[in-house]
């Protein structure tokens, strides 16, 4: 009986030692301490054996069945520490890799010419006034005495909602509701930028573009003002000696109007395609507010002047930045943009 345990206790500790996964473990615990185990057998066989045998080989199957139980439980945790050693080893990260950088965006350039045209403004007094795209009639053209027979109140030339209601053609209804709400207080200085729609679409047109409007209302204002303001703009975008040039126009909004020129960036003065030989480029429309305009918005016509500008963003970049087709600013061709890093 006594070897008969002893060889149980040698096979128990070599099985379990061989163990490797927690299944050999099962088996060896059912086939030494199950129910029909090898030493659950011996301790039932107890009753055959002398009162003198009895005590000895009992203690010595329970010791061998608490040494198993020990082995059991020693062995599970070294192969639950080995397979998470395991684990370990696999999920092992590089942090000496380098990293993957992350891509970081930049303005758009119309953004950027937005926003450098907007602080040259804004150095000279100027606050910024944004606001509705979709507007009413009434500011969109009524307020600027834009006749009700003008080709941009036309269906075909503008996008309407309703009858009253359409998209923005120019930015000068937030100029009209900056008067309204301050009128008759001056001085007013206030530039609009943003985004307005035309019917149109070609080579030259997008039916969505950017503008920007400028407005000063105040005692004594004169086209000397406006003159002077748009030659210190002109020389902050385009260089220190750059000239500009008044000629006369028409504006329903203004009364007297008048284009407004730079020398030609290209050939500065000398004559070339760009300028079409006459060494000058038109940049903006502009003028004195016509007396109408002014009564309308609640100013007095007779106590106060001002004048009012109108520019379009994308000819200003092209020609501070050499480009030569409209249409490159709305492609999204990222070879086109980063240019613009
Ligand atoms: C152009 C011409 C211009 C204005 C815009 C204006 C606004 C008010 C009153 C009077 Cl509220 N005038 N704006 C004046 C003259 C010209 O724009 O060629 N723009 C691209």
């Amino acid at each position: 009986m006594q070897e008969q345990l002893a060889e149980i206790a040698k096979n128990a500790r070599s099985e379990i030692n061989a163990a490797q996964t927690e299944e050999d473990l099962k088996k060896a615990q059912v086939r030494y301490l199950g129910k029909k185990g090898e030493i659950t057998t011996v301790l039932r066989g107890m009753g055959k054996l002398s009162p003198e045998e009895r005590p000895v080989i009992g203690s010595l199957a329970n010791q061998i069945r608490d040494e198993i139980t020990t082995l059991l439980k020693e062995r599970e945790e070294n192969l639950r520490q080995e397979a998470r050693k395991r684990q370990m080893e696999a999920d092992r990260v590089d942090v000496t890799l380098p990293g993957r950088p992350v891509a970081q965006g930049f303005l758009h350039p119309l953004t950027q010419v937005i926003e450098e045209i907007c602080d040259i403004f804004l150095g000279m007094g100027f606050s910024i006034a944004e606001g509705p795209e979709v507007e009413t009639d009434y500011y969109n053209f009524e307020a600027l005495n834009l006749p009700k027979d003008h080709p941009a109140r036309d269906m075909q030339d503008s996008f309407y909602f309703q009858p009253e209601m359409l998209l923005r053609t120019h930015t000068s209804p937030m100029q009209v509701r900056t008067m309204e709400k301050v009128a008759p207080q001056v001085p007013v200085r206030i530039i609009a930028p943003g985004k307005v729609y035309r019917r149109d679409d070609d080579a030259t047109h997008s039916p969505m573009f950017h503008q920007i409007e400028g407005l000063a209302i105040d005692y004594d204002i004169s086209l000397a003002d406006l003159k002077g303001t748009l030659l210190s703009f002109a020389r902050q975008m385009f260089g220190p000696k750059q000239q500009v040039r008044l000629r006369p126009s028409f504006f329903p909004f203004t009364e007297p109007s008048a284009e407004v020129d730079i020398a030609c960036v290209i050939c500065e003065g000398s004559g070339c395609n760009v300028c079409k030989h006459t060494g000058w480029i038109e940049i903006l429309g502009s003028g004195m507010v016509h007396p109408k305009v002014l009564a309308m918005s609640g100013y007095d016509p007779e106590e106060h002047t001002g004048y009012a500008f109108g520019m379009g963003i994308e000819r200003i970049a092209m020609l501070k930045y050499g480009v030569n087709d409209l249409r490159l600013f709305f492609q999204n061709d990222l070879r086109m943009l980063r240019q613009f890093r």
